[in-house]
């Protein structure tokens, strides 16, 4: 059941952000980073979505990212990401994610500000400003050579890693956002990796309600006026029937 004051808080609200984390994905069979099915391999995220493990091992890191890019491309928008999109033409909404997969947009959702980057972007190791796109339908084999920039170096996924800055134009738009809204909906991250598990603080502090969608507790879970324990697509659905 959606609780009637979160019903009221939606119906009333100027702007709504929405931030989205691995568990949104979880549904269409993406494993998340933390839970159960985490690894890749052996290896942690912290492992390996580093600069240092780039550095280290660039054909370890491409052969994990190129598994998640075949992994994302056999994969499908679910039920909830098609609410999200819906619920976007009944309350003015900004989308924010964490994740690198692209779904959302798959979704039809539009403007969506990716806070880490993509999956289907690659970018120079070595600094230059020359971006290419992969693309989902002929990802390499992992035996394939490492792809290299124009310029020479190798490329690098175009995410961020722990230690990196994250991008400064999508950063900006999440925090403004944050800071003018009146419902921050927090669904599928653990709220653990920063600088993202602040914003809802940062809307928080702006006077918005805050409200959590996640099958586990989080760090969030203290701080949140209404915690809703289901999945994803079930409780989005939810939310979409009583708006
Ligand atoms: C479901 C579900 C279902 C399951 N439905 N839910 C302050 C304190 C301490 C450390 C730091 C700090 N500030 C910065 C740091 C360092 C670091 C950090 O935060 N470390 C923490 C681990 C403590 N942050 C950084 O380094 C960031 N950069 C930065 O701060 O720059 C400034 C700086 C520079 C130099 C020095 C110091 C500071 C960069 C962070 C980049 C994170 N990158 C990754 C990889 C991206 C690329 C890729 O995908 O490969 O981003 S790591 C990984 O974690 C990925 C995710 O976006 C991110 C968050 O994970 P998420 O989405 O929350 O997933 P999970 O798996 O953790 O959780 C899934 C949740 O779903 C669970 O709760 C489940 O219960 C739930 N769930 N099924 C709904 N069906």
């Amino acid at each position: 059941m959606i609780d009637d004051r979160l019903t009221a808080a939606l119906r009333a609200a100027r702007r709504v952000v929405v931030l989205t984390g691995a568990g949104m994905s979880a549904e269409s069979g993406v494993p998340t980073f933390r839970g159960a099915g985490g690894l890749w391999k052996t290896y942690r995220a912290e492992d390996l979505a580093t600069p240092q493990a780039f550095r280290r091992d660039p054909a370890l890191v491409w052969a994990w990212y190129r598994s998640r890019q075949r992994a994302v491309a056999a994969a499908a928008p679910h039920a909830g990401h098609a609410a999200l999109v819906r619920l976007a033409g009944r309350v003015p909404l900004t989308l924010v994610t964490q994740n690198v997969d692209g779904l959302h947009q798959r979704a039809g959702s539009r403007d969506v500000i990716e806070l880490h980057g993509s999956l289907w972007r690659l970018t120079c190791s070595a600094g230059c400003p020359h971006v290419a796109e992969a693309r989902p339908e002929a990802v390499p084999d992992d035996d394939a050579p490492l792809p290299r920039c124009v310029c020479g170096a190798l490329q690098r996924p175009g995410v961020v890693w722990f230690g990196e800055q994250l991008p400064e134009e999508p950063v900006a738009a999440a925090w403004a956002a944050a800071a003018d809204c009146d419902v921050l909906l927090s669904v599928g991250t653990s709220s653990i990796v920063y600088p993202a598990a602040a914003l809802p603080s940062a809307a928080r502090e702006a006077g918005a309600v805050i409200a959590e969608i996640n099958p586990e507790p989080t760090p969030l879970t203290a701080h949140a006026e209404f915690v809703l324990r289901a999945p994803a697509a079930e409780a989005l659905m939810r939310l979409e029937v009583v708006l």
